[in-house]
C-alpha cells in the first residue's frame, strides 16, 4: 500500500476544498455534542466498503471523519451484503456525530476514498417481524369479504353461519406461535362442502395441473391426510409440509393485510384459514376459506422449487415499500394464485385459486384469456381483478427459471438495507442497518 497514503491525502484535500473546508481554520468548529443539547449535530450511520482490504483503506476513510470532526459512537466490519458484488466481501459501518451543517458533505467526501457509501436512517423503511414470534403480530385483517359486514357475503344471512366464523376467528387470535395447530371437529354439512368440491375438482386436476400438484395430491392421499369425506387438519398437514420443504402453518381469521401475509412467506410459515364457505355457494368463494387453502396451496407448498419461489416473494416484502409491497401483491396473484407453467409441450396450472376454482380452471387453459410470458416487471404492474375471471395469465418456463428472474426483480427493489434468512433459527439477519 506504498504510496497510497499520499494520494488519498490528495484527494481528501480536493473532496475538503470542492465542500469548502480549503483549511483547519474553515470555521467548522467542534462537533462534539454539547452537554444537554442537540443543538446543530447530526448522527449519521454510513455504511462503506474501502477500496484496499488492507488497513490503510480503513484508515483513510477515519481520516475523513477526523477533518469533518466527526465524533464516532460506533464503529464496526461485518460481511457484505452477498448481491453488492463487491470483490472485497466486507464492509464498515459507522454510526458519527457531526455538525449538521457538515452532514451531506460527509457522505460525499467519504464516497471519494471508499466504495458504495450509503447513509442509513431509522425511518427509511418499515418495521417487520424478524423472528417467528414476531408474526404472532402480523394478523391485520381486511374484512372485504367477512360475512357479518358485507352484504354480498352468501353468509351474510346465515346467524349459524356466522356464529360458526366467529368461532373461527376466535381460533386463530388465540394463536401463538409454537402452539399446537388447534384440532377442530367440522359438522356434517362442512364435510360435505368439502367432499362435494374435492370430487369436482379431482377430476379436473389429473388433465390441468401441474405435474408437481398432482405428485403432491396423490401422496397427501396415500398418507391418508386428504380425504374425500373429511376436511383436513392444519396439524397434520403442517407436519406433512414441514418434512418436505419446512412449511408450516398457522391459522388465520381471513384475508390478511398484503405485508403481513407476504412477511409470513418469508419464513415459510402459510396463513391458513380453516373455517369453510358457505354451503350456498359451494363452488366459488371470494375469500380464501380452508378448502381453498387445501386443494389450491398446500399440495404447490410441498414441491421444494416452488417453496423456494414462495419465500422469495415473501423475503423481498419485508421493508419494502407501500409501492413495492403493491407490486409484490400483483406478482404473487399472478404466480402462487393464477400461475401457468409450461410442461412437456403444453400449458398446465400450478396457481391455487385456479387449482381450487372450477369454471376459472377451465378458463385459464381456454383460448379465451390471453397468456403472457413469465416477467416480473410486467407482473409486478399488470392490473388485476378479484371479482371475476383473469383476462391475462402468465406462463413460467419452469420454477426454477420464474426464482431466478424473480431474485433478478427483487434485487432492483431499494432497500437500504439487505437480510439473510437463517433456516436453523428461522430468524432474519439483518444487515447494513443500525
Ligand atoms: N390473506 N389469508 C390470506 N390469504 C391470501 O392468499 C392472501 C391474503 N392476503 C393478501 C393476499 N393473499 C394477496 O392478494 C397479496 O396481497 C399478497
Ligand atoms: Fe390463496
Amino acid at each position: 500500500c506504498a504510496g497510497l497514503s499520499s494520494i488519498k491525502q490528495n484527494l481528501l484535500e480536493d473532496s475538503k476544498e470542492e465542500n469548502g473546508l480549503s483549511n483547519e481554520s474553515s470555521g467548522m468548529k467542534t462537533c462534539v455534542k454539547e452537554e444537554g443539547t442537540d443543538e446543530g449535530i447530526s448522527t449519521l450511520n454510513l455504511i462503506f466498503g474501502i477500496k484496499d482490504p488492507c488497513a490503510i483503506g480503513l484508515s483513510t476513510c477515519l481520516e475523513v471523519l477526523k477533518k469533518f470532526e466527526a465524533r464516532i459512537i460506533h464503529l464496526e466490519t461485518r460481511p457484505a451484503a452477498k448481491w453488492k458484488n463487491r470483490g472485497d466481501d466486507l464492509e464498515w459501518f459507522v454510526k458519527c456525530d457531526i455538525h449538521s451543517s457538515y452532514a451531506s458533505m460527509l457522505p460525499t467526501a467519504l464516497d471519494k476514498v471508499a466504495d458504495d457509501v450509503r447513509t442509513v436512517t431509522e425511518e427509511t423503511f418499515p418495521s417487520f417481524p424478524r423472528t417467528l414470534q414476531d408474526l404472532d403480530k402480523c394478523h391485520r385483517l381486511i374484512f372485504k369479504y367477512d360475512p357479518h359486514l358485507n352484504e354480498d357475503h352468501p353468509g351474510f344471512g346465515d346467524q349459524e353461519y356466522k356464529k360458526r366464523r366467529s368461532f373461527f376467528t376466535k381460533l386463530a387470535f388465540n394463536y401463538k406461535s409454537g402452539d399446537i395447530l388447534p384440532r377442530v371437529e367440522y359438522t356434517t354439512e362442512e364435510n360435505a362442502t368439502w367432499k362435494q368440491l374435492y370430487k369436482t375438482l379431482h377430476n379436473l386436476h389429473s388433465e390441468y395441473a401441474c405435474e408437481q400438484y398432482i405428485n403432491s395430491l396423490q401422496l397427501l392421499e396415500e398418507v391418508g391426510i386428504f380425504r374425500e369425506d373429511s376436511v383436513p387438519q392444519l396439524q397434520d398437514v403442517s407436519n406433512f409440509l414441514q418434512e418436505r420443504t419446512g412449511f408450516t402453518l398457522r391459522p388465520v381469521a381471513g384475508l390478511l393485510d398484503a405485508r403481513d401475509f407476504l412477511a409470513c412467506l418469508a419464513f415459510r410459515v402459510f396463513p391458513t384459514t380453516q373455517f369453510l364457505r358457505h354451503p350456498s355457494d359451494i363452488m366459488h368463494s371470494r375469500e380464501p376459506d380452508c378448502c381453498h387453502e387445501m386443494l389450491g396451496h398446500v399440495p404447490m407448498l410441498s414441491d421444494k422449487e416452488f417453496a423456494h419461489f414462495s419465500q422469495d416473494i415473501g423475503l423481498a416484502s419485508l421493508g419494502a415499500s407501500d409501492g413495492d409491497i403493491m407490486k409484490l401483491s400483483s406478482l404473487y396473484w399472478f404466480t402462487v394464485e393464477f400461475g401457468l407453467c409450461k410442461q412437456k409441450g403444453s400449458i398446465k396450472a400450478y396457481g391455487a385459486a385456479l387449482l381450487s376454482s372450477y369454471g376459472e380452471l377451465l378458463h385459464a387453459l381456454s383460448n379465451k384469456p390471453e397468456h403472457r410470458p413469465f416477467d416480473p416487471e410486467v407482473m409486478a404492474v399488470q392490473p388485476y381483478q378479484d371479482a371475476s375471471y383473469q383476462p391475462v395469465y402468465f406462463v413460467s418456463e419452469n420454477f426454477e427459471d420464474s426464482k431466478d428472474k424473480l431474485r433478478e426483480y427483487a434485487k432492483k427493489m431499494k432497500k437500504p438495507f439487505s437480510i439473510r434468512y437463517d433456516a436453523f433459527t428461522r430468524s432474519i439477519e439483518v444487515l447494513d442497518s443500525l
